[in-house]
């Protein structure tokens, strides 16, 4: 019938949702309010950030606005906006943020779902204009309506994950997201306001010629770490790396390649989170065709301990991120 068939460039993200939620007989249409929730989200933060650099011109000096407020960080500007959204949109119970050491408790106790949200992740760059993203996780809960979220909400398996989706503010803005059905690219008109489907169904190429790692710690990798970057030299592949997390995943999910965050010394665990970074970004990858991994270990696999904890990250196009845990692998023969 006309839902199975692939909806045509151009659709609006909100005709995307309403027509997908048909392929679901007993959705009851929350998730589908929330994935709105978010998209209306990003447009505020969208327009934020654009405004960024014209807000120190219009009148703030130093890091005070005209009406003598304290200016804000974009990050901090971000999280209030995502939070405000999922508050008002009543179908979430509890979001764990990047930007808050606690639960975020909504009032919504009967919210059926949890959200773990990377507000703005690489903010240090956007002083640059270098391309940052949200990147966000959606869980349903566990625990019974009527309640606060617990942390038994918060700490499922990435497996979990009901769906889970980035947006990437560059040279344009773009939402990705999965609800386990796929992937799908919606690109943002600013002058109408609307996300419209650019890139349907995303696959990820199985292998690629691109590796994404930050060299600048490489005194600091395994020697399984070291002898997996040579590998990539001899093959010839090119080296890409804009420190942008978001920027860096979306670049290879369309090209093909790899991207790492290794353990180093200095960061046991690597950098990158697992609850609101690595578990969103691997169920994309998965949906697309591509693997995620700690270097041993499925990352959606991973059993969460705390709401911020780090964890080691190689993910991308398939055969690289193998033949990535093969080199690992002579690591833990070798310990
Ligand atoms: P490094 C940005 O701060 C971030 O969280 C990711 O967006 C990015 O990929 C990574 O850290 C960059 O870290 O240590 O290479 O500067």
């Amino acid at each position: 019938d006309h839902n199975k068939l692939a909806l045509p460039v151009g659709t609006t993200l909100d005709r995307f949702i309403m027509r997908k939620q048909e392929d679901f007989p007993y959705a009851t249409g929350e998730l589908s309010q929330l994935l709105r929730d978010i998209a209306l989200a990003t447009k505020i933060v969208n327009r934020e950030i654009n405004r960024s650099g014209l807000i120190d011109i219009a009148g703030a000096y130093g890091n005070r606005n005209v009406q003598g407020e304290e200016q804000q960080k974009l990050d901090v500007i971000a999280n209030i906006r995502f939070i405000r959204a999922l508050r008002n949109g009543g179908e979430v119970c509890t979001i764990i943020s990047e930007e808050d050491e606690e639960m975020i408790q909504t009032g919504n106790v009967q919210g059926k779902y949890v959200v773990a949200i990377d507000p703005l992740d690489g903010s240090s760059n956007i002083d640059v204009n270098v391309s940052i993203g949200t990147i966000f996780s959606i869980y349903r809960r566990v625990s019974p309506t009527g309640n606060e979220g617990n942390e038994q909400d918060c700490l499922q398996t990435g497996t979990h994950q009901v769906a889970a989706g980035y947006v990437i503010y560059g040279s344009s803005t773009m939402m990705v997201y999965t609800t386990g059905n796929g992937v799908n690219g919606f690109t943002y008109e600013p002058s109408l306001g609307e996300f419209f489907l650019s890139h349907p169904q995303i696959t990820t190429p199985k292998t690629g010629a691109i590796y994404s790692l930050n060299e600048g710690n490489s005194n600091e990798f395994s020697e399984a770490m070291t002898a997996y970057v040579d590998h990539c030299k001899q093959q010839g592949y090119s080296a890409r790396y804009i420190g942008s997390l978001v920027a860096d995943f979306h670049r290879n999910l369309l090209k093909g390649g790899i991207y790492i965050y290794p353990a180093t010394k200095k960061a046991p665990n690597g950098k990158l989170r697992l609850m609101y970074e690595c578990n969103a970004l691997a169920f994309i990858v998965e949906q697309a065709g591509g693997k995620s991994s700690d270097g041993r270990t499925r990352t959606m696999e991973l059993e969460p301990k705390g709401m911020h904890e780090r964890c080691p990250l190689f993910i991308g196009s398939t055969e690289l991120v193998e033949k990535a845990e093969e080199f690992m692998a002579r690591e833990y023969e070798a310990a």
